[in-house]
């Protein structure tokens, strides 16, 4: 096989009066109007506006390329794009190849016959989307969310990019990933699917290759597999018919494990098809050795709903997974990378792919792969009604078998989902009341995908839809069975204390909004905006009411903020608090529960959402949060008014013994009560160790003066504590702590180190102006405790002096909310 790129400098042409520009490829329509100044940031202020518009026009994107004689003269020729966004006409040396209208489809067109030695042509026109869904939705009307621009059921687009209830309506268009020209001679590898068998000690690979043979010579597959410390392994058989298998036997496997639970080792897969010792044709996989189910079987509560790996039922514990941007060149390996060190610093396991969005590329599910986060793949259908005419299975069939094909063999991939929340959606919402729709609904996702799911990822486990109770419309949001998505804490405006109410088998997802902070806000508002009713503010918060939402609750939290700053703050505590209630409840019903997936990881671009990672990357409360309640060994307490049980959830594979100790204080009195007691948990379990009740001590008005702090340590070292108040911050009376900071410089990195009088809580250490990743942040601080926050010097965004660090340093805590 050769291969030429056609990435690099193409030329994009906006009218017929004006000259072309010269861009590179990939990339967009968006990204090359504004790096060629005739577009503002769309992310600016209102500016979304207008860059919306600016895509009811056609673009065409041209370029010239040289096919050498030896290229030539292959027997196959074909133009591959792996990504054309989306209506598309191609064109080479003027002819007519193809015309595309699917994003998420690899295009692969035989263009032999017109290319030429020498010097060709390609060009490809991208016609303007808006409009053409417009037009069909004149026609046939489609349900879909009310923020998005209507009718986007009609084109397989990423969704989002017409609009979600935390993204912006900028509808894209372009070559969105590589283009290149590939040539084969005699014979080709056309699929190579791998299955693994486990026994003890030894895993058998089965390599299933199908090939395309035309030429004469004996052909000849080869199979080589690295270990993870260099060992070869090889497989080979000389071939004379299209399916073949190669088997090796891997003795004593290194196996993957999620996070959490052991390593992630990585096997390197390279397939061969040769011909008297020429290669022909080569494919590279990069394997973990696992096996990976989800684990469903009836129980005294209903049926279990866990993932399976390596016959270890794990608890799952991530977010959902959003696209990183709307102008997705501004996107990055490296940016994603950070994003998912950030999920394996926050003690993630699991992420789940939203439906809503597009298939990322390899580099994501490579990281999923090598720092141990199970994928929850959707397919890309989300909260709307389709249509399932001929053509629209056949393309979408074809989607999901290039995205299978392309995705299949990674360690990470845990399921395939088939959408986002439309099995509910058709029994809940103003779904229309149509018969054949709903009928296609079954057909599409339970039979079409589910059969081609089932015929090109047989190893892979294939679920309808999230929230799911196993299809057919059969109560799909049931607490008992499968998984759920539950909204009443935010939609429903139910109290954080709601979540206790429930213990679902799976929660893939629920969320609370906050603010981004305002080093975010300040990128995209003058200081006259900055006020969330203005509009520029409310042009950055897509889910109606929601800034009514946080006020809401935080009436029933926290006293009345004194400046923007203090209520951007606020909305984050109020986040992360409501995260924190719900998962550390369902880690506590360990067993029952077995997965909690919070809405959202990250953001498109900077907005008020319900992210815990922002638009730039900037952590907000929650995810400093999220590091504690889903740390591997958890202490959490579960109260009733003055009784409380302090519970130890145990993720690891082995048991753990410590100390359990907590204080009883009152901020007017001192320290009041105290104890400890001994513990050990066993692996992978729950349990409640020890079991307070204050009530005959604490008043009415005591209540709103005493705090527990609770603390689990075990060799000496703490593992997890807390700090817990039995009134309402609004209402608690907190006193004004008198913090003492020492930073020191060490060679990679500054250690800063707070302690306190009395109690700290929400402890919020700040770089003033400035960008840098402390290791532990919106932490509580019982009387006399210290605690040392570790600054990584390349974490920040301006290299700092030691003098001008602690310049830098900003430290507020609850009590600085209001003035009052
Ligand atoms: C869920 C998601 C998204 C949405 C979020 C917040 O339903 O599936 O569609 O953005 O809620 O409303």
């Amino acid at each position: 096989m050769q291969t030429i790129s056609l990435g690099g400098g193409w030329t994009l042409t906006i009218s017929p009066e004006q000259s072309p520009i010269d861009v590179l490829v990939p990339g967009s329509v968006y990204h090359d109007l504004l790096q060629a100044g005739q577009i503002e940031d769309p992310f600016y202020r209102d500016r979304e506006e207008h860059a919306k518009e600016v895509m009811r026009q056609d673009y065409i994107y041209s370029r010239t390329f040289d096919i050498s004689h030896e290229l030539y003269q292959l027997d196959r020729l074909e133009l591959v794009c792996e990504g054309l966004d989306t209506l598309s006409s191609i064109y080479v040396n003027g002819q007519a190849i193809a015309e595309t209208n699917n994003m998420h489809r690899t295009y692969i067109f035989d263009v032999k016959g017109y290319l030429q030695p020498g010097t060709n042509e390609i060009s490809i026109k991208f016609k303007n989307t808006l409009d053409y869904i417009e037009d069909k939705q004149s026609k046939t009307f489609l349900w879909a969310p009310e923020i998005s621009v209507s009718g986007f059921p009609h084109i397989r687009k990423a969704h989002y990019s017409y609009g979600w209830d935390w993204g912006p309506q900028l509808p894209d268009a372009g070559i969105w990933r590589d283009i290149y020209i590939r040539g084969y001679e005699q014979a080709r590898l056309t699929d190579v699917y791998m299955t693994q068998h486990h026994q003890k000690g030894l895993v058998t690979l089965d390599i299933k290759t199908e090939s395309e043979l035309w030429g004469e010579a004996p052909f000849e597959l080869k199979a080589l597999l690295t270990s993870p410390d260099g060992q070869v392994l090889t497989a080979k058989a000389s071939i004379i018919q299209n399916s073949n298998t190669l088997q090796l036997q891997i003795e004593n496997p290194e196996l993957w494990w999620p996070n959490g639970y052991g390593d992630q080792p990585l096997y390197q897969l390279q397939v061969l098809l040769q011909a008297e010792g020429k290669l022909l044709d080569e494919r590279n996989y990069t394997i973990g050795l696992r096996t990976l189910r989800v684990k469903q079987e009836p129980d005294e509560w209903g049926t279990s709903f866990a993932f399976e790996v390596n016959g270890v039922a794990i608890f799952a514990m991530g977010a959902n997974y959003i696209p990183e941007d709307n102008l997705l060149p501004r996107t990055s390996a490296a940016k994603t990378e950070q994003l998912i060190k950030d999920c394996i610093e926050a003690n993630f396991n699991c992420i789940r792919v939203w439906g809503g969005g597009f298939y990322p590329g390899n580099d994501f599910y490579d990281l999923c792969d090598r720092y141990g986060l199970i994928v929850w793949q959707d397919f890309m259908f989300a909260c709307a009604v389709y249509e399932l005419t001929d053509e629209f299975a056949e393309n979408i069939r074809q989607e999901a078998i290039d995205n299978m094909l392309r995705l299949r063999h990674h360690a990470s991939l845990g399921l395939w989902c088939g959408n986002n929340e439309m099995e509910m959606a058709w029994e809940t919402w103003d779904f229309p009341k149509d018969e054949k729709l709903r009928q296609d609904y079954l057909q599409q996702f339970e039979v079409l995908l589910a059969k081609t799911a089932a015929e090109y990822d047989p190893n892979t486990f294939y679920w309808a839809s999230s929230p799911s109770s196993g299809g057919g419309f059969d109560d799909p949001n049931d607490q008992n069975r499968g998984d759920v998505h539950y909204w009443d804490v935010w939609h429903g405006l139910k109290p954080f204390t709601d979540y206790r109410h429930f213990h679902f088998r799976f929660c893939s997802e629920f969320g609370f909004q906050s603010f981004p902070s305002m080093k975010t806000i300040e990128t995209y508002t003058l200081p006259e905006d900055r006020n969330i009713f203005s509009y520029v503010m409310e042009r950055h918060q897509k889910n109606d009411g929601a800034n009514g939402k946080i006020l809401y609750y935080l009436a029933q939290n926290f006293k009345y903020p004194k400046d923007l700053a203090s209520l951007v703050y606020a909305s984050q505590l109020l986040q992360a608090e409501a995260m924190k209630y719900g998962v550390e409840h369902w880690r506590r019903h360990r067993g029952r529960c077995m997965g909690s997936i919070y809405w959202q990881l990250n953001d498109c671009w900077p907005v008020a959402s319900w992210s815990s990672i922002d638009y730039y990357g900037r952590w907000k409360a929650l995810h400093y949060f999220a590091k504690r309640f889903y740390a591997p060994v958890l202490l959490s307490a579960c109260d009733e008014g003055a009784k409380v049980e302090l519970h130890v959830s145990n993720e690891t594979l082995h048991s753990v013994s410590g100390t359990v100790s907590w204080k009883l204080w009152s901020t007017k009195d001192g320290l009041l009560r105290e104890g400890s007691s001994a513990a050990e948990i066993a692996e992978l379990s729950s349990a409640a160790v020890v079991a307070l009740d204050f009530s005959e001590l604490l008043t009415a008005e005591q209540l709103r003066c005493a705090f527990l702090e609770y603390r689990f340590e075990s060799d000496g070292q703490t593992i997890s504590d807390g700090v817990l108040l039995f009134a309402p911050p609004k209402h608690f009376t907190f006193p004004v702590p008198q913090f003492v900071t020492e930073v020191q410089e060490e060679a990679d990195h500054f250690t800063i180190k707070l302690g306190t009088d009395s109690l700290a809580k929400y402890v919020e250490v700040e770089l003033n102006g400035l960008d840098g990743h402390l290791d532990d942040n919106y932490f509580d601080l019982a009387p006399g405790r210290t605690k040392i926050l570790i600054l990584a010097k390349s974490s920040l965004s301006e290299q700092l002096t030691l003098e001008q660090l602690k310049k830098a340093i900003t430290v507020r805590s609850a009590v600085d909310i209001t003035d009052v």
